[in-house]
């Protein structure tokens, strides 16, 4: 079994609900528990300007399934939202990213773990502390170091 987080994003299509929808569709995943998650977040967009506010949250799965095939399961859960894929970095409907795989580092066409981009994101930092203040990298990184170099910014937890 490996544990893993998944970085949940939306900003498009009543977003809280969606991220509601993903958190109760991760536990449907095969093969897979959801652990816990955090609470949801709200944040103005990295990125394109001019696109309307995302809502995030990051949870806590454990999971026998092998890396590739945990991403194929997120992906199904993105279909399944009708994500519209409309410019990289711009509005979606849901965006379900695979940011750790227990301590591995893995480096292929599809994937790429840990995220490339986790470590310098405020929406992905501050909820995953939230659930794992004592979380150490791969690398060996403190995620509690990585955080107090990393403002807050807009981020705001929501109710
Ligand atoms: N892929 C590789 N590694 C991974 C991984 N660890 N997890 C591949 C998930 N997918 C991974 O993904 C493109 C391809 O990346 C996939 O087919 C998969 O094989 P995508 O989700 O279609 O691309 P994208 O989301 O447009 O690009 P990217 O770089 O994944 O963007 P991010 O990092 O997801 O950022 N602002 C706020 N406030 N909150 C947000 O959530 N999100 C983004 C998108 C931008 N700005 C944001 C937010
Ligand atoms: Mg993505």
């Amino acid at each position: 079994m490996a544990i893993c987080y998944i970085g949940l994003g939306s900003n498009l299509e009543d977003p809280r609900q969606q991220v509601s929808d993903a958190l109760k569709e991760l536990q449907e995943i095969s093969n897979t528990e959801l652990l816990s998650h955090s609470l949801l977040y709200r944040s103005d967009p990295v990125g394109p300007p001019g696109q309307p506010d995302y809502i995030n949250a990051v949870a806590k799965i454990n999971t026998s399934l092998e890396p590739e095939e945990l991403l194929d399961a997120l992906q199904a859960i993105e279909q399944a939202h009708q994500r519209v894929r409309i410019e990289h970095w711009g509005p979606r409907t849901l965006d379900l990213d695979l940011l750790l795989y227990a301590n591995d580092e893995i480096d292929t066409e599809r994937l790429k773990v840990p995220h490339p981009f986790m470590t310098e994101r405020s929406f992905v930092l501050y909820p995953l502390a939230e659930i794992e203040p004592n979380l150490v990298l791969p690398k060996g990184d403190h995620l509690s170091d990585i955080l107090v170099q990393c403002p807050m910014g807009t981020l705001e937890p929501i109710a």
